[in-house]
């Protein structure tokens, strides 16, 4: 069976659509027949200063919304990163053998140091795809479900991985990225050229999964188009309308060129209604389902502890072998 391992931040009350095409969606789908992990990773999210309710809050919200989309904690195993104390004990290791140079050439650090300046950002920020790493590698995972944005830190995962290999000894696997083309960025809908974020300056191009069917549909009806009335796709002269194409696309499960086909001489507004209606009639329900477990916040934390306890089955032995190769004496903690 292949390991796979994913990450989400709980950094906003809501998931969006572009974590759901870009990434989760594919989660639902791995756990079928492969030994999938999936990490709330909460400890990243303290690279964004947060009030302690509100993360406390978003962490078992994100739990909710990944069982309501369809994540089964009988077939995967759903964890949070802070329970287990081998995520930022191999986050050292891999800090002692990243250059400083590498770190400072990931991008999204360079974006987002940019935006709030240096004094303003943390360290956290800068090491935050090192621990990124040990998530991955520390369940030896084959696959990693993720969105294009996060590329380039798959890419600094596996030069870790090989070079500590390399030279101490065969210990992790070297994960490949899982990139679904067709979904890997979902743009917002006011600013079809940027991707859709949760740290967008503006709320009003985003899709959150628990807005009301209302608000979505509103926010799906007034996205930005481009000058011209044909559906169809093509991403330099019209973003806009190829990306409400992707999106209808992807959730619908129809291919872009039947849905061309399906509003050749319709209009923009058409084609918008449709996409309105298959987004909001697939996020109710989850909306719903969220809410129902968010009721019962004690069998949400025991699905989350049962996880946690299967996750550290297979990241101490990935730590002890590490250990061990490493040179490290061995102290009474990791003799096992
Ligand atoms: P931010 O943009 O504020 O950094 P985020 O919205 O990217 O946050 P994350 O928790 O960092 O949220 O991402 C979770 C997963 O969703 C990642 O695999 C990421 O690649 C994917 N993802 C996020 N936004 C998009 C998008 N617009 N299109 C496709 N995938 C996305
Ligand atoms: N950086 C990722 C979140 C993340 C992650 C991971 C993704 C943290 N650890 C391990 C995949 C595997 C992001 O989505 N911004």
């Amino acid at each position: 069976m292949k390991r796979i391992l994913s990450g989400i931040q709980p950094t906003a009350d809501s998931l969006h659509l572009g974590n759901y095409l870009g990434a989760v969606k594919q989660w639902v789908e791995l756990q079928e027949g492969n030994d999938a992990f999936y990490c709330i990773v909460d400890l990243h999210a303290l690279t964004i200063e947060t009030d302690p309710a509100i993360l406390r809050r978003r962490t078992l919200a994100a739990a909710a919304q990944l069982i309501a989309i369809g994540l089964d904690p009988k077939k995967c195993t759903l964890f949070v990163q802070s329970h287990l104390s081998e995520h930022n004990q191999l986050g050292w290791i891999f800090e002692c053998i990243t250059g400083f140079g590498e770190a400072s050439r990931m991008t999204q650090f360079k974006d987002k140091s940019a935006k709030s300046g240096s004094d303003r950002t943390v360290v956290g920020l800068f090491t935050y795809p090192i621990l990124q790493a040990a998530d991955i590698l520390l369940y030896q995972a084959n696959s990693v479900p993720v969105g294009e944005d996060q590329r380039q830190h798959i890419e600094l995962t596996r030069d870790l991985a090989q070079r500590f290999n390399a030279k101490y000894g065969p210990v992790f696997t070297i994960p490949d990225a899982h990139i679904i083309k067709s979904a890997a960025k979902i743009n917002d809908l006011q600013d079809p050229n940027s991707k859709m974020s949760k740290s967008a300056a503006s709320n009003s191009g985003v899709i959150d999964i628990l807005d009301s069917s209302d608000v979505n549909a509103k926010k799906i009806k007034s996205a930005v188009t481009d000058t011209g009335k044909d559906v169809k796709f093509d991403e330099k002269n019209k973003p806009g309308i190829s990306n409400l194409l992707t999106i209808h696309s992807a959730l619908s499960g129809k291919s872009i060129t039947s849905l061309e086909n399906e509003f050749a001489g319709k209009g923009y507004g058409d084609f918008k209604g449709a996409v309105a209606e298959v987004v909001t009639s697939f996020f109710a329900p989850v909306k719903a389902r969220t809410e129902e477990l968010l009721k019962d916040e004690q069998s949400l934390l025991s699905i989350l502890e049962e996880g946690s306890a299967k996750a550290r089955e297979v990241a101490a032995k990935t730590l002890k072998k590490t250990y061990d190769a490493l040179g490290l004496v061995p102290g009474s903690q990791l003799k096992g």
